[in-house]
């Protein structure tokens, strides 16, 4: 059973992020409140000869609630105490498009099929989280392996959002709206 409580969620033991780098693309997302990539959402992180890690991400969105444009977006990780959790600063590669500071946490992954991601963005008195967004990542375009499934349930029951997910669609974002610019130059 889960108390639900933000510090008290289990994340990815002996987290190793150089088998984490690489393209994910993003099959199940919980939304948080505001504004939010919809999908064609890949990310691709990147490990540098210091050990810092960065990212890209694109996602379409829609702004001005008519607008559809692909996010081109930038990440830096700021470390923490545990290698599994981090401080991600973005901003998006369009001037007007989103900056932000959010918790960036590997909840589990198994670095060559799925990894589950999780941010809190406020936490309420109670320590419960009120805002929150996940992703489910998969290293295939196609989905994840049902092998996986069993797991992920898991690990979204584990940080209490469970049902809260939704698919998504066209995680294919070379052949669709979204051209990942980045994915080419680090595989
Ligand atoms: C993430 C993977 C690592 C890099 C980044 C990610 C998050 C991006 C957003 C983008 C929001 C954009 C909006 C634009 C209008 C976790 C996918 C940057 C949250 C809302």
């Amino acid at each position: 059973a889960q108390d639900c409580q933000v510090d008290n969620i289990q994340v990815m033991q002996n987290f190793n992020r150089t088998k984490y780098a690489g393209t994910w693309y993003a099959v199940a997302k919980k939304d948080p409140v505001g504004l939010f990539l919809l999908d064609n959402i890949v990310a691709q992180f990147n490990i540098a000869e210091d050990g810092q890690m960065t990212a890209t991400a694109e996602g379409r969105v829609i702004i001005l609630q008519q607008w559809e444009l692909c996010a081109h977006m930038f990440a830096t990780f700021e470390d923490t105490y545990d290698p599994a959790k981090f401080k991600m600063k973005y901003w998006g590669a369009a001037a007007n498009l989103q900056t932000g500071y959010d918790d960036h946490w590997v909840i589990s992954t198994d670095y060559d099929n799925y990894a589950v991601h999780y941010a809190c963005r406020e936490k309420g008195y109670d320590g419960t989280c009120i805002d929150s967004y996940s992703f489910v990542f998969s290293r295939h375009p196609t989905g994840l392996r049902p092998e996986d499934q069993y797991i992920v349930t898991q690990k979204k029951q584990e940080i209490c959002l469970l049902g809260k997910y939704r698919r998504v669609h066209d995680s294919k974002p070379l052949q669709n709206f979204c051209f990942c610019y980045f994915c080419s130059l680090f595989s």
